[in-house]
């Protein structure tokens, strides 16, 4: 490994990993203002052989900035198996904070500084679309009402005290990974940012969101399908039936002498 970053005061050495799927129009201005904005952290392009040629991109800008690497994945595999080697590849590394982000430029990087401050009293930090403060640039009402329903439908089957659930501009600090035991995750696309804050939500580690600007993506394509929908929908459904079950004996329980 080359150079680190210093670390983040207060927080430790930060990761931030950057999935991957034919983003060379957008991955290395993303890459360079996420240096910007946060000279401390390191990192970590995770790209799924795009065929674009991303992975090239990134490997030349790793070659000459000692504080970026490059996590080469064999195929497409959806957001959710890119983001679990990028944490694993932190975790051998003795990172303290990972960083989720979005290659497409919708995830400011300068918004960065904001949300790290904030993981100085959290576990978990979601930059938000759906809070006091938050911006929405350039969505076609087609994705926001899509986002809006979603979530509420998230945060109703779920109980989760979280407004922007299916996010993905994150920040988790690695000791609120262990505690949420990833080993139980099964998303593959969208949903895994559902299924990351339903396991942080149960295993009662500190979340806070804090304002994003969310800005559509200007290049490249978006890789959003029907049947990633459909999975967030199907899963977000099974799970909540799921925890409702446990809840409901545990009170029959509390209520038996
Ligand atoms: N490594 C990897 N990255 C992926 C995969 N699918 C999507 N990504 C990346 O995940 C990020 C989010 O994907 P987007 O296509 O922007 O999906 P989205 O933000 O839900 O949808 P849009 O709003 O349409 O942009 C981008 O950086 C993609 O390149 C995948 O299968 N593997
Ligand atoms: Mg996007």
């Amino acid at each position: 490994m080359g150079e680190s970053g210093a670390g983040q005061p207060g927080v430790g050495r930060v990761l931030v990993v950057i999935p991957t799927y034919d983003e060379a129009d957008n991955v290395a201005d993303v890459v360079a203002r996420v240096r910007r904005a946060a000279p401390a952290v390191d990192v970590l392009v995770a790209d799924d052989n795009s065929p674009d040629g991303t992975g090239v991109l990134a490997d030349a800008m790793a070659a000459t900035d000692g504080q970026v690497h490059v996590l080469h994945r064999p195929g497409k595999e959806g957001l959710g198996a890119a983001y679990l080697a990028g944490f694993g590849w932190a975790r051998q590394r003795g990172y303290d904070v990972v960083v989720e982000m979005d290659a497409d430029g919708s995830h400011a990087p300068e918004d960065l500084p904001a949300l790290l401050a904030a993981a100085r009293d959290a576990d978990v930090v979601i930059g938000s679309r759906w809070v006091g403060g938050a911006r929405v640039v350039n969505w076609p009402w087609r994705r926001l009402v899509l986002s809006r329903c979603g979530n509420l439908y998230a945060r109703v089957a779920l109980g989760m005290p979280v407004s922007d659930a299916t996010g993905g501009f994150r920040v988790y600090r690695l000791s609120a990974l262990r505690a949420m035991r990833l080993e139980s995750v099964c998303s593959q696309g969208y949903s895994f940012q559902v299924e990351l804050s339903r396991l942080a939500h149960r295993a009662g580690v500190r979340i806070v969101e804090v304002p994003i600007t969310f800005v559509e993506r200007e290049r490249g394509s978006s890789k959003m399908s029907p049947l990633i929908v459909a999975e967030a929908l199907w899963r977000i459904t099974t799970w909540g039936l799921r925890d409702r079950r446990p809840g409901r004996w545990r009170r029959g329980h509390d209520r038996w002498p």
